[in-house]
């Protein structure tokens, strides 16, 4: 049922590996330090050899940033996956491909419901599965019979893809496609070239009809045709197509833009970098190296330490932004089956999802299927309202803004104090880096004042874009966070101010449920 993880690790695009930056000041005689001035952010590759220092190596991992596409793909948090085609009428996760179009009939199609259920966890937007393996397109293809049109639904008239596209729009959801590479229906597959230019007409299709695109989702499975060949897919004439087609759409996981976190249960590592070394200077997937990035495997513990880092660079390679989103479902399946109606995620389990996806430098992209009516089952649907109801009451109150902070010292020794507005009750706290100015800090603790002297109440180790960190709930009129290991020596100028402006980069929340149930956290 579950895919091929081998197969699933992401690629990076010739399109998008812009030219290889040699940083003056950076490499050379394994002594020299970096120098500060020369320094500045590069959204895009940089090239680490065995001949960088390792000051050297922390200050290229310092800068590097993500694209303007990456940071808006951030910056949505929390999206939908819907799986929804043939699959939910046959009661499969992986169809055949031969399944009889006249199998696809919701009785009760409502894009609109979809976009409702999901919108009350607080969900930024939508991606929909266009087409899975069995190659049931939800869209009226041109270039094949077997989607929607051959479907009594609508007779015939119907379009899944540009219902749920508009229906986002009016919410003010971001709409993505799901795309399968592997067609167990198409007659060409297999057949290279021919089948990569169905493959590229149907996501033109895709990229023309249906407005703003805000990410294409790739998966990495690929089977052998009718021929007995193994198709060969033409990742860079996909890349460059969407680039041209939809140039702000995120390519996720067989992708350059967002990696695959490694699993399906919703965890993220305890460390999550989202800048990568990669070995090597050959991106895109192919016979060889069907995991796209050389000799990046996307389940390994470690990604991006500086241990990691050093070990690349002994054999070559560059350092790439590339963050982690974390594809999880409400369900023990992608597509609904009435069986599973008693097995949607509790809230707990949910909520720990998405502390430690939000809250772990990931996107969370939680799959919600709906069910043979076309619509999100009663079920899911409560457990959406229910888990957006207490993240809006969690986090509607940031009990650290508007008051005071001093920043002392800086590099590895910083520390923010913040006073409180007088005695103050939490046990969520929040912090995040300015990604503009790259992902540097490596570890960090939180200390809360007794009256008498600092105690620490909470640590970890990378926050990027959000770290949630959840504890027993601590009273205290002021707090320090200390940063205990950062990146980036050639920015202490700059002190790390960023982290406390704008408003709202630290939190500190009192979520009240767990207060007077006493409920334990069970994620980090
Ligand atoms: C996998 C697929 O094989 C599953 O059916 C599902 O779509 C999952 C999200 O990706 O690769």
């Amino acid at each position: 049922m579950k895919m091929r993880f081998d197969l699933r690790i992401a690629a990076l695009t010739a399109a998008a590996a812009v030219a290889v930056l040699s940083l003056p000041g950076c490499s050379g005689r394994k002594d020299a330090p970096p120098s500060p001035e020369k320094a500045s952010a590069v959204a895009g590759p940089i090239e680490i050899s065995p001949s960088d220092t390792i000051a050297g190596l922390v200050s290229k991992a310092a800068r590097v940033v993500p694209s303007e596409r990456q940071l808006r793909w951030q910056a949505l948090e929390f999206q939908a996956f819907v799986h929804f085609g043939m699959n939910t009428f046959t009661d499969r996760e992986w169809g055949q491909g031969t399944e009889d179009p006249k199998l696809f009939n919701p009785t009760d199609f409502d894009a609109g419901q979809w976009v409702e259920a999901v919108r009350a966890a607080g969900i930024r937007g939508l991606i929909v599965t266009a087409k899975h393996h069995d190659g049931f397109c939800l869209w009226p293809s041109r270039w094949t019979e077997h989607s929607v049109k051959s479907s009594p639904w609508r007779e015939g008239k119907g379009d899944v893809v540009g219902e749920v596209a508009a229906a986002c729009r009016k919410a003010g959801l971001a709409f993505g496609v799901y795309l399968s590479p592997w067609d167990r229906h198409e007659p060409s597959y297999g057949d290279s070239p021919r089948y990569n230019e169905h493959f590229k007409n149907q996501l033109k299709e895709l990229l023309t009809n249906y407005g703003e695109i805000s990410e294409v989702w790739f998966d990495g499975a690929c089977g052998e045709g009718p021929n007995g060949k193994r198709q060969v897919y033409d990742w860079a004439g996909y890349y460059a197509l969407i680039r041209k087609l939809q140039p702000n759409a995120v390519i996720s996981i067989m992708g350059p833009d967002a990696r695959w976190i490694g699993n399906e249960a919703g965890v993220t590592r305890e460390s999550e970098w989202s800048v990568i070394p990669v070995v090597g200077f050959d991106d895109l997937p192919d016979e060889k190296n069907p995991g796209g990035i050389a000799h990046l495997d996307a389940q390994a513990k470690d990604l991006g330490s500086m241990d990691r880092i050093e070990a690349v660079a002994s054999q070559g390679g560059r350092l790439i932004w590339y963050p982690g989103q974390v594809d999880v479902s409400i369900r023990p399946g992608w597509f609904y089956h009435a069986a599973e109606d008693d097995k949607v995620k509790s809230l707990d389990d949910l909520l720990d999802i998405y502390c430690t996806s939000v809250g772990g430098n990931a996107q969370l992209l939680l799959n919600i299927p709906p069910d043979k009516r076309g619509r999100i089952h009663e079920n899911d649907a409560r457990r959406l309202k229910e888990l957006g109801e207490r993240l809006r009451a969690t986090f509607a109150v940031n009990l650290a803004a508007k008051t005071g902070h001093t920043l002392n010292g800086s590099g590895s020794s910083t520390v923010i104090d913040r006073d409180l507005a007088g005695l103050t009750t939490f046990n969520v706290a929040m912090i995040k880096e300015d990604l503009r100015r790259g992902q540097r800090i490596e570890a960090f603790a939180i200390d809360a004042w007794n009256g008498k002297e600092w105690k620490e109440f909470a640590r970890g180790t990378t926050v990027g874009w959000k770290k949630l960190l959840r504890f027993p709930v601590v009273e205290t009129t002021k707090v320090r966070l200390r940063i205990l290991k950062e990146r980036g020596t050639p920015f202490t100028g700059m002190s790390l101010d960023y982290l406390i402006e704008p408003p709202g980069s630290f939190g500190l929340f009192l979520d009240t449920f767990r207060v007077e149930t006493g409920e334990k956290y069970r994620g980090r």
